[in-house]
């Protein structure tokens, strides 16, 4: 490990824990969220020259695409988080990657925020993807404000966009910017609330630079700037906009029923110090968290935490292993020893660390709503409830059901131990799933997409120096298992063998065929349940 600086974070005045915002940016694939995070974190002063996804040389550096493999591509890959300060509060922004094959990533990262921010692509809409994620964030009352993304480029309706972001997604809507103009005719944006229009001094199409008050759509500032027909197509929807949609709410966005809408250039920068303004003063601080037998209530004395997310390998020079816990309760200090759910092992805290946007440093403390990475060795795993001695399990964790089974071949079968190893870090980290088959020696590696398997490959050969390579498996379908008679559990593994398998967990899961197969099982055996998703811990 190497040294780094010592930090103490918490302001405590009032109840501490209010000064924190800790949200997640999702959306579908290549809609703008690690470009956003980018100018968020350039915005609250916390770094001084944006990454770009898709530069060349130092431009390049994106924060939160720092794999290797996600630079290679110009995707994430994996979520990441950054710790940030402005305007006397504490932000702990996640970054999640885009692409369905790595949703349960998102989904899990889900977990661990108060609320987020949804990207949508102003030429595309609402997606697929987005919708799912969507529905994550409803199940769990998260509050959402949305981004619509690349005003700069040619981009549908605004009045469209918004009707579909209702219609769709059953919210109301509430635009808190106006484009003017997109495309070609991009001229900036109008700051429906704050009475001001950002546009740029070079003129149409250039980086925001500027911000002109203005009175409303209909102020004659405007018609020094913008062309008259870009103009007139403005005044219309700015105006239908001011008066067809309610009125920024706060109770009715942190209930979930509202979305404040942003129209926006992440790579241009319009829209963002906006946005950066509305997460400061409106998204909720930490809520309360589900918990067994009762939710944790951030004000509550004792410390309580949960793991939500395994990386390995972060820091390419150590082989180093860092589990994220989302603290919910209490105020966490540097040294604390802290029980893990399950095992009843107790652990002392050495060296957690906070990752801000351009380094890591060690947490002398952390309040609630706070993300603090733990170094460890393999002790502790996704789902893991810490707590200062308390019984109680933090819930919703989800592993899924993978849709690619997969046997492993090895390239160097001296090898063996090493990849096994190898394999059994990535599961953790849930880049992908791996099942000990309970006859025979290949291990088997579900996915839910493709990618994942690339993925695996890429890291297997960069950060282990293993080959692997993929066979089919006899395999289409892997469930969990479980029956409220320990006896029948036992007879069902012992008739199915040769379909027997392990999780990483231990946990018995079944290796079905195809549907077919498993359809004709679970008929003929219907006091076993087959479970498409696990909860861990
Ligand atoms: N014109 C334009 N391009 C943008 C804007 N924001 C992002 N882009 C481009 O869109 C592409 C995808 O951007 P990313 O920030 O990587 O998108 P992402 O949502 O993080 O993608 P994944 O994490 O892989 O899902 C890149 O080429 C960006 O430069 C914008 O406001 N305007
Ligand atoms: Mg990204």
């Amino acid at each position: 490990m190497p040294e780094h600086s010592t930090v103490t974070r918490s302001h405590m005045t009032g109840s501490p824990s209010a000064t924190r915002r800790t949200f997640a940016i999702i959306s579908h694939p290549d809609a703008g969220k690690t470009t956003l995070t980018e100018r968020l974190l350039l915005a609250a002063g916390a770094i001084h020259l944006a990454g770009e996804v898709k530069a060349r040389g130092e431009r390049r550096r994106t924060r939160s695409d720092w794999m290797e493999i996600e630079r290679a591509r110009g995707i994430s890959i994996s979520s990441s988080v950054m710790t940030f300060e402005h305007a006397g509060l504490t932000f702990n922004l996640l970054d999640t990657p885009g692409h369905e094959d790595f949703s349960e990533d998102t989904y899990r990262t889900l977990t661990a925020v108060d609320s987020a921010i949804m990207v949508i692509d102003a030429a595309k809409g609402i997606e697929s993807q987005t919708r799912k994620l969507f529905e994550v964030c409803r199940l769990r009352d998260i509050p959402i404000i949305t981004f619509i993304n690349k005003v700069d480029r040619e981009g549908r309706d605004p009045l469209e966009l918004l009707d579909e972001i209702e219609s769709t997604l059953a919210l109301d809507v509430c635009p808190v910017t106006w484009p003017v103009g997109m495309g070609v005719m991009f001229h900036g944006v109008h700051d429906l609330r704050g009475k001001r229009f950002l546009t740029s001094s070079k003129g149409k199409g250039g980086d925001f630079d500027e911000r002109v008050a203005l009175a409303g759509p209909d102020d004659d500032v405007l018609e020094r700037r913008v062309d008259e027909n870009t103009l007139a197509a403005f005044r219309d929807s700015a105006g239908l906009a001011a008066s067809a949609y309610p009125q920024f709410d706060l109770k009715s966005y942190r209930e979930g029923h509202l979305t404040p809408v942003f129209f926006g250039s992440a790579l241009k920068d319009y829209g963002v110090a906006e946005l950066l303004g509305a997460i400061a003063a409106w998204a909720p601080p930490p809520r309360p968290q589900p918990a067994k037998p009762n939710p944790v209530a951030p004000d509550a004395d004792k410390v309580t935490g949960f793991v939500f997310k395994v990386q390995a390998n972060m820091d390419p020079n150590h082989r180093d292993r860092i589990a994220f816990v989302r603290l919910c309760s209490g105020r966490f200090r540097r040294g604390m020893r802290l029980r893990q759910s399950g095992t009843g092992r107790a652990i002392t805290v050495h060296n957690p660390m906070f990752f801000f946007a351009r380094e890591r440093a060690l947490a002398a403390d952390a309040l609630p709503g706070d993300i603090i990475g733990i170094p460890n060795h393999g002790t502790l795993r996704v789902g893991d409830t810490l707590t200062e001695g308390e019984e109680l399990r933090f819930t919703g964790i989800p592993n899924f059901a993978p849709e690619i089974l997969r046997r492993v071949r090895l390239g160097d079968p001296m090898r063996a131990k090493q990849m096994r190893r190898a394999l059994e870090d990535l599961a953790e980290e849930g880049v992908t799933q791996v099942f000990r088959p309970t006859l025979g020696a290949q291990w088997i590696v579900g996915v839910v997409g493709q990618l994942q398997l690339d993925v695996l490959v890429a890291r297997m050969a960069g950060e282990y120096r293993i080959e692997v390579a993929f066979e089919p498996a006899p395999f289409k379908l892997a469930r969990w298992i479980g029956a409220d008679s320990a006896a029948r559990l036992e007879e069902f593994t012992e008739r199915h063998r040769a379909a027997m398998a392990e999780d990483r967990d231990g946990a018995p899961v079944f290796l079905a065929r195809d549907a077919w197969d498993l359809d004709y099982t679970a008929r003929e055996w219907p006091n076993i349940r087959f479970l498409e998703t696990r909860e861990r811990a």
